[in-house]
This record gives C-alpha cells, structure tokens and sequence, in this order.
C-alpha cells in the first residue's frame, strides 16, 4: 500500500442515514410470558451491545429522537428482569436511540409515581440531551414491537389495551402504564404533579394537564397498542389514595404550582447497571 502523505486528514465518517419509520427488523406480535425463570446473568448476556447504565445508539442510522425511558420503581427486582428481557431486543428493532433509567424510591414510605417520573426527567437531562421522555411502568410489557417508543405529534398514550382491561381502553381519558412526552409537550404541561400519594388518579391529572393546555393523546391501533401485565399483588405502602377523586377535579388550579417547576426531592445515588442507570431518591411523604 502507498504512504499517506502526512498532512492528509481523516475522512470524516459518512453521515449515517435517518432511521427508518418502520424498521425493516420489527416482526410484530410477540409471545410474551413470566414463567420461565429470569435471571440478570442470562438478560445480560443477551444484550451485549446495550452500553453501561443501559444506553443504546442504532448502529446504521440516525435516529430522530433521543429517548430517556423512566421507571418508576420500589422492591420490583424481578419485574425489572423481564422487562430488560424483553424491552431491550425490542427497542433495539426499533432503532431507538436511548438511555434507560430506573428511579428508585428509598424508604418505606407512601409511593409516589408520579413524583418519581418527575425525577427521572430532570436526572436523565443531566446525563444526556434527550428531547423525548417514555414513561413506563416496571410490569408492562408491549406484545408488538410495531408499538414504537419514541415520541410523536402530540403526548403518546401507548399501553391502550392491556390484557388486564380485557384489550381495551378502561376509559376514554386513561393514561396510565406507558405513556411519552417530547421535552417540549413536557414542560408545556409544568411536567406531572408530585402531589398524589399512593395509588391511583395521577395518571388523570396529566391528561388533564394535556387536554387543558391544548394538546390531545395520540395513540397506536387498538391491535398494536396491546400489552401483558405481570401479575401482581398491591404493593404495600401504595394504598389506593382516596382523595384522587377530589384532586383531578382541580388539575386547572395546581398544576402552575405543582410540577416540574416545584420539584424538589433528594438525590442519594446514582448507580450504573450494565443494562440500566439505577437513581436512588428520597421524595419525602405525604403532608
Ligand atoms: N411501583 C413499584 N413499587 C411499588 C409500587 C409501584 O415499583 O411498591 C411502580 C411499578 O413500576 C408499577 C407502577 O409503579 O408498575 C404502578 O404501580 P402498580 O403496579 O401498583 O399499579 P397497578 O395499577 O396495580 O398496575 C395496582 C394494584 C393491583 C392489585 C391487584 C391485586 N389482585
């Protein structure tokens, strides 16, 4: 081979095309079940190109969102292990580039969901420019990978038809289970309220915070948008809180005070997983 000359530089890579809007690697339905045994070992060894604190970057293309997935999390070890199982290999045929965070309640006192996904927003920015944030619970696993985990047009309601409400919407106005917001729809809804203690109604209050500041919720097909749920007993200390009744009545009235705006809480650690970044809080309790 002949000599480069000495001043000649790098050829910077080629630009990487955009990704595609659907990746040619989805297969669609998927068979999802929780009975055979999960261990961190064997999901990790299935995904060894996820990098340290779960990162993920298409290879081939230039994706158009840079996706933080937030978990809101307390004592679901192994919950966590099926959906690293599953969710990885998925995001991964979707060609989402992204940063994947589990936000870790400390303490026995009440869960607050919510508050905790308040959380995961303002700590992944730290880590990372992302511009679209999906929030999802730790036992909710999509069963079609054509249910794309990036963020859309308008605030994405994606877990339409779980197996638990029988594949269906339980209520035109519901929100909850996997939900994603750009950084833009986010913060044009003062982010969510860290006001609602224990379970139940929180998911109300940021449909509320969409409808009343003029946006509305995309969602997918009802027979892509289908999701299995790991079957659970209720948590403790995440009683149904029985003033959510009273409070989505008032979402107009708080949430200019109460959101990302007011967010205050204490950062104990941050720890890196192979294949998720683990944020350790204390939010406090219920006033
Ligand atoms: N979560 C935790 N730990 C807790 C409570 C909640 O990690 O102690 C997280 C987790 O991500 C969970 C999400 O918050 O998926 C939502 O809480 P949830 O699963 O308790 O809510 P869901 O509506 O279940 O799914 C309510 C209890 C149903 C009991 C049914 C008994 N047959």
């Amino acid at each position: 081979p002949s000599p480069q000359p000495e001043d000649q530089q790098t050829p910077s890579p080629k630009p990487l095309p955009p990704c595609p809007e659907s990746p040619p690697g989805l297969v669609g339905r998927l068979l999802i079940e929780f009975s055979s045994l999960m261990t961190m070992e064997r999901v990790q060894k299935e995904n060894p190109n996820v990098t340290n604190g779960g990162r993920y970057t298409p290879p081939d293309c230039r994706a158009r969102w840079k996706v933080a997935i937030i978990i809101p999390f307390r004592h679901r070890e192994n919950h966590l292990k099926y959906w690293l199982h599953y969710l990885h290999p998925i995001l991964r045929r979707q060609k989402i580039d992204y940063g994947l965070y589990i936000i870790n309640q400390l303490g026995e006192e009440t869960f607050n969901r919510a508050k905790l996904l308040n959380v995961g927003y303002s700590e992944a920015l730290k880590d990372s420019e992302y511009d679209c944030f999906i929030f999802s619970d730790v036992d909710l696993i999509p069963m079609d990978d054509r249910n794309i985990y990036h963020c859309y047009d308008q605030p994405r309601h994606f877990a339409i038809a779980m197996d638990k409400f029988g594949f269906r919407l339980p209520y035109a106005g519901y929100f909850g289970g996997v939900s994603g917001l750009s950084k833009k729809q986010f913060l044009k809804i003062n982010g969510f309220p860290n006001e609602y203690w224990g379970w139940g109604g929180e998911d109300d209050d940021i449909y509320n915070r969409i409808t009343l500041n003029g946006m509305k919720v995309s969602r997918p097909d009802v027979r892509i948008g289908r999701y299995r749920m790991i079957k659970h007993e209720r948590d403790k200390h995440n009683e149904p809180n029985p003033q959510r009744f009273n409070k989505i009545q008032n979402t107009k009235n708080t949430m200019r005070k109460d959101g990302i705006s007011s967010l205050s809480y204490r950062l104990v650690h941050v720890r890196r997983f192979p294949l998720y970044t683990n944020i350790s809080v204390e939010i406090g309790k219920p006033p």
